[in-house]
């Protein structure tokens, strides 16, 4: 029905003050959008006016009505940031004004190219200027149709509307698979009904039921109902002008400039790196306005290269790589392309023209995330080496692994490896280099550790373990201590002591001894048995529990039933 007939795109208006957009928009739609009080009494357009713009065959197209007053420039970009195509309008009788000129630089730097300019009021002049009017606009748009109308007797208006036709045939909203994202360029309030975001869809698509977020403010908002042009659909798609009722927030909490989007889609920035597109020289640090979907923000230009700058904004944005701004101070200085939407602080040229050229393999190094780049690539990522969600580059990978070697190669020989990593990407990432991870440290494949220099030290710390028998001994080389545990040669205890591997047996066997005969034992009788003080008797169990070979029961240790177990199997 009525949906099928809503073409997804939108016109807006553009062209100096008083050249008739407002009342070509009337003729063209029946709708007068200068609705304010101080439109009507002043005869200028302040704000934009909207109405749906029928073409010949019955389908429909949104369109947008801007102000030409120079003051209002900002209004008019804010208008322009969404659409599709222009309907550029020139006054017959004065012909180019500045905000011809203006308002078409702004569209040429927003990248809108194609539309129709029409030459009003033509029903107020004489044929010989008209023709002039025409050969000028034909000169300053050469790639669009001009066409003669006037709002006063409707002469051209039907030849107009085949043209807006024409070119709306010939193009496409993009954007369609792209998430959700719409720049509020009203808020109204409806009793009874609570608030009404409209703004042009960007991209993606929205119904009710969407659960979407408000940015830069991060508020979750829930969208009761959907209308394109007044009328209630399921879900309207990309390039449509929409009304999104959002029930429960307050019509001051959404002001022009604010984004609805899919949830975390998109980054919320102080900082957009963008290529630079300059009318007028545009200095480094210079303070302009930034423009950017429906908002208004002022900015530091931090230029970086010839071509390249850093936008400091003073108010977050959400921009996605690609995305058209407008800078102006009074005047308008130039645009800019959106290469990183959500760049780190800083001003490297040749980032940005790696960047720009589209290779944003060669900007990463170190890992990231690879859903965090995804606002600066366009499609597949090739060139870089993937694990888990990481992407990096494979010099990156080389040198980690360089420098891993190095330090594990200056480590204590006796035990020649490095702490992991404590890094978010250490568990995916490790595995790709070739060094050998054995419990928290990684080692060189298959290295085995040596006493080197200790030797001698060794043999003292065994003879000393030789005399003291099964009394703990305080070990302070811990390091050492931990090789001849593995070489099997002394017994670790608690609080950094030893005993030798024989006597730490000798104690054991007590334990299994009298266990077998007693059914468990004390820490006193342990400690007659063996001979040693409390401490030291205390510190044995506590070795043999971890060992799991006893296990405390009240007051006495018993032997593990895990262990009985075992062996009444194996005889089974
Ligand atoms: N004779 C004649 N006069 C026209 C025509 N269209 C507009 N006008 C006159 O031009 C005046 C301005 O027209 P608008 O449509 O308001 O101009 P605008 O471009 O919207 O102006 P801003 O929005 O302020 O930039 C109107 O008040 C009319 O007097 C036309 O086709 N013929
Ligand atoms: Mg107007």
């Amino acid at each position: 029905m009525r949906y099928d007939a809503e073409m997804p795109l939108t016109v807006g208006t553009a062209g100096h003050i008083d050249h008739g957009k407002t009342w070509l928009v009337r003729a063209l739609t029946g709708k007068n959008t200068d609705r304010l009080p101080e439109e009507q009494r002043r005869g200028i357009s302040i704000d934009l006016g909207y109405a749906p713009l029928e073409l010949a065959d019955g389908r429909r197209v949104s369109l947008i009505d801007v102000p030409g007053h120079e003051r209002f420039v900002r209004t008019m970009v804010a208008g322009a940031t969404g659409i599709d195509l222009f309907l550029l309008v020139v006054d017959a009788g004065e012909g180019a004004r500045p905000q011809t000129f203006e308002h078409l630089a702004i569209l040429r730097l927003l990248g809108i190219e194609r539309g129709v300019v029409a030459l009003t009021k033509v029903d107020a002049v004489d044929a010989e200027t008209v023709g002039l009017a025409e050969e000028e606009a034909r000169e300053l748009v050469p790639d669009a149709a001009v066409v003669r109308v006037s709002a006063r007797t409707g002469e051209g208006i039907e030849e107009l509307r085949a043209e807006l036709g024409r070119v709306a045939d010939q193009l496409v909203h993009t954007g369609t698979d792209a998430p959700t994202r719409l720049y509020a360029d009203r808020s109204i309030s409806i009793p009874g009904f609570g608030t009404v975001v409209t703004g042009t869809l960007w991209s993606g698509s929205v119904g009710g039921g969407d659960r979407l977020r408000l940015e830069p403010s991060g508020r979750d908002v829930r969208v009761r109902s959907v209308q394109v042009h007044d009328e209630d659909v399921e879900r309207a798609g990309a390039g449509q002008r929409v009304a999104v009722s959002l029930p429960g927030v307050e019509r001051d909490d959404v002001q022009r400039g604010q984004a609805l989007v899919a949830p975390g889609a998109y980054p919320v920035s102080y900082r957009l790196d963008v290529v630079l597109d300059e009318l007028a020289p545009i200095g480094d640090n210079a303070r302009v306005h930034v423009h950017h979907g429906t908002a208004d923000v002022q900015a530091k230009v931090v230029r970086a290269g010839d071509r390249f700058a850093q936008l400091r904004l003073d108010r977050p944005v959400v921009a996605a790589r690609s995305d058209r701004v407008i800078l102006r101070a009074g005047t308008t200085l130039g645009g800019g392309t959106v290469l990183d939407p959500s760049p780190p602080r800083h001003r490297d040229a040749v980032r940005l023209g790696r960047l720009a050229a589209g290779d944003v393999a060669a900007t990463i190094h170190a890992p990231v995330r690879v859903d965090a780049l995804r606002h600066v690539l366009s499609d597949d990522l090739s060139g870089v080496e993937r694990a888990g969600p990481w992407v990096f580059s494979a010099a990156w990978l080389a040198e980690l692994e360089e420098e891993l070697r190095t330090r594990i190669t200056a480590a204590d020989p006796i035990d020649p490896g490095v702490p992991l990593p404590s890094t978010a990407w250490a568990a995916d990432v490790l595995p790709l280099v070739a060094l050998e991870r054995r419990g928290s440290k990684l080692y060189l494949p298959g290295s085995t550790p040596t006493l080197d220099g200790r030797a001698a030290a060794a043999e003292a710390l065994e003879a000393e373990l030789k005399g003291a028998g099964v009394r703990a001994t305080k070990v302070d080389d811990e390091e050492l201590a931990r090789f001849l545990e593995a070489s099997g040669r002394l017994v670790r205890l608690g609080g950094g002591h030893a005993v030798g591997a024989e006597a730490f047996e000798v104690a054991k066997d007590v334990v299994l001894v009298e266990c077998a005969a007693e059914g468990g034992i004390t820490l006193g009788r342990f400690r007659d048995l063996v001979g040693t003080g409390r401490r030291d008797a205390q510190l044995l169990l506590e070795r043999l529990d971890a060992d799991g070979v006893t296990r405390r029961v009240g007051e006495r240790r018993v032997v593990r039933r895990a262990a009985t177990e075992t062996t009444s199997r194996r005889s089974a």
